[in-house]
């Protein structure tokens, strides 16, 4: 099928207007094809659940939030009608700050921007192992300075514990783990304010090791000018905030890390300078599998971005070529999320971004060719994506059945926009796609549990096995409300194996790491990654659902030194650590109280 499309479509679709017809006469030749047993699918073809038309069995998303204790709420902090700084955020990420073994959360807030005598900061809550987490904040010393966007981990210093970076409206600042529970705020010494280029509205950002020292280098897009365009704009008959087309673009900045605690700006010199960007989203992954670290850009209003990493310090962009700039059609994206996974474990990583409310979200399938082709209408994912407004979340294997599910986290930008139209509303219920093993996705978001009752107005998305149970749970940043933790059932007898990796050589986090694994007849990969999502970012374990199979008939690890590293019949449902160069699979320390959930 593949093949029979590479030939058709050798010229891009975005140069052959007749490309999108025949685009559409193949995807229906395709779908009748791809029923007949020779897709990869037909391997797990008789696991429940991955069967064309199976729910995926009994896996519930439960709201926890407020059982495990998080009192956290997203301040917007507007007045009058919210501009844009206001109705963005927030981003959440996850990281095990204190190396317990069990993953911590960062909520990230507002400020009151007009004096309204109201004190809001940040949130770190504490994983308590038990179900609970605790508000550790003050005693970690990291409160934010200033109106928050997103949130990073990464152990930039190699110190075994991750440092806390925040976008922020302003400066952006960088908190230093101390190892001890304590935060430094760096943000001087390292010279990562972000404001030397102008940029005010920081959005997404990635830690990321672009040229293989072994130290992670920091990457964040801005979003617009904000303050040299107008404050309100007519949505119909009503004002609200303004769409990307009445601002200036603002430029990204990509720092290398000098190995001393200081960064050093590289954005003109690495060719990543992109004045007119429209930021909001990083992605990070090796998509042409030449092992070096390639950056995404999701733009709002304008094309999106994917540097190729050149191996020499250098970036060229490759967005438009490479058919991910755009839609399939040739429209530009509200692209909010970015998220890098191999939906169809071919060995290649293939890309989903989110987009606007009547316009649907996007996979794109890697041709393994350095091109992407917007694959939605084919996969499924288009009509049912098309009433909401999309923004964090992407792939993730939520049944542990060995194929990425996509998980989407919606809301609306304009809280005025009911005034307008009546049928589409600000706060909107989050989406959860199953992927049925054959090159579809199915939407499961009424069979899946309470989690996914309540509307809110989401922003980021994380994810993260927090109770240790092997399968992947979810937390959502809300704009103006406490966030929504989801605990996943798990309990549909499918096992897994997890990876949490630690770099000697290359990066202490083993950012940019590939692990490929065989089991039960299917092969898959992952790439260890910060950034992603929608101003965050996920638990840095690598989590592989393994359907039915009891054990690992190989793990192969790719460390961006160029190490490789091979081992053999590894057991399923455990949690292993790799040390890079170590010639045993050691196990993670996890708290043993941790298998009650929260
Ligand atoms: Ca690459
Ligand atoms: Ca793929
Ligand atoms: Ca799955
Ligand atoms: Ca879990």
């Amino acid at each position: 099928m593949r093949l029979q499309r590479a030939v058709l479509f050798a010229v891009p679709w975005y140069r052959c207007g007749l490309c999108v017809a025949l685009m559409v006469l193949m995807a229906a030749y395709t779908t009748s094809a791809e029923s007949d047993g020779s897709q990869p699918g037909s391997q797990l073809g008789s696991q429940p659940g991955t069967q064309s038309g199976a729910h995926p069995g009994p896996i519930q998303f439960t709201n926890v939030t407020a059982a495990a204790g998080i009192k956290f709420v997203n301040y917007r902090g507007n007045e009058g009608i919210a501009i844009n700084r206001e109705i963005f955020g927030p981003g959440v990420c996850v990281a095990d700050f204190d190396g317990d073994g069990l993953q911590d959360i960062y909520f990230v807030n507002g400020r009151d921007l007009y004096h309204h005598g109201i004190n809001v900061r940040n949130a770190l809550y504490h994983n308590n192992g038990d179900g609970t987490f605790t508000d550790v904040t003050d005693k970690a010393g990291v409160p934010g300075t200033g109106y928050g966007m997103g949130c990073i981990w990464g152990d930039y210093n190699n110190s075994g514990f991750p440092s806390l970076f925040v976008t922020q409206y302003g400066r952006n600042v960088l908190y230093r783990n101390n190892g001890d529970g304590t935060f430094t705020d760096v943000t001087d010494k390292a010279k990562v304010a972000g404001t030397e280029s102008g940029t005010l509205f920081h959005s997404g950002a990635a830690f990321f090791d672009y040229d293989r020292d072994g130290l992670l280098d920091l990457y964040v897009a801005g979003y617009v000018n904000l303050e040299a365009g107008p404050r309100y704009c007519a949505l119909g008959a009503v004002q609200s905030s303004c769409a990307p087309s009445a601002y200036k673009g603002s430029a990204n900045i990509l720092y290398h890390n000098n190995g001393d605690g200081t960064f050093s700006n590289v954005t003109v010199a690495s060719g990543v300078y992109k004045p007119d960007g429209k930021g909001l989203a990083v992605g990070v992954g090796d998509y042409d599998n030449d092992g070096w670290p390639d950056l995404f850009g999701a733009n709002d209003g304008v094309p999106s971005f994917l540097f190729h990493n050149d191996h020499n310090g250098k970036f060229t962009e490759v967005g438009i070529t490479s058919g991910m700039a755009t839609t399939a059609r040739g429209n530009i994206m509200a692209a909010m999320c970015i998220s890098l996974g191999d939906y169809d474990n071919d060995g290649w990583l293939d890309l989903y971004i989110s987009d606007f409310q009547k316009a649907s979200d996007h996979i794109w399938h890697n041709d393994h060719q350095g091109d992407f082709w917007d694959v939605s209408s084919e996969v499924g994912i288009e009509y049912s994506t098309r009433d909401e407004l999309s923004f964090g979340g992407g792939f993730f294997d939520y049944d542990n059945d060995g194929w990425l599910d996509l998980f989407i986290a919606n809301g609306h930008v304009y809280p005025e926009i009911e005034a307008i139209d009546p049928q589409t509303h600000f706060k909107q219920i989050n989406t959860l796609f199953h992927n049925e093993g054959n090159g579809k996705f199915v939407e499961t978001t009424k069979q899946a549990g309470d989690g996914f009752k309540t509307p809110y107005a989401g922003r980021g998305v994380a994810f993260a096995d927090f109770d240790n149970d092997g399968f992947v749970d979810i937390v959502v940043g809300n704009n103006g409300d406490p966030p929504l933790l989801l605990h996943n059932s798990g309990g549909n007898g499918n096992h897994f194996v997890n990876f949490r990796l630690v770099g000697t050589k290359s990066n202490r986090d083993a950012m940019g790491a590939r692990i490929h694994i065989v089991a039960g007849g299917l092969s898959q990969i992952r790439e260890i990654a910060g950034g992603g999502s929608y101003l965050s970012q996920s638990d840095l374990r690598a989590n592989f659902g393994l359907a039915k199979a009891t054990h690992v008939e190989t793990v192969e690890i790719s460390w961006p030194s160029g190490l490789k590293q091979v081992f053999h019949d590894v057991e399923a449902d455990k949690f292993y650590l790799v040390v890079e160069g170590k010639e045993q699979l050691e196990l993670q320390k996890i708290p043993h109280k941790a298998s009650s959930q929260p």
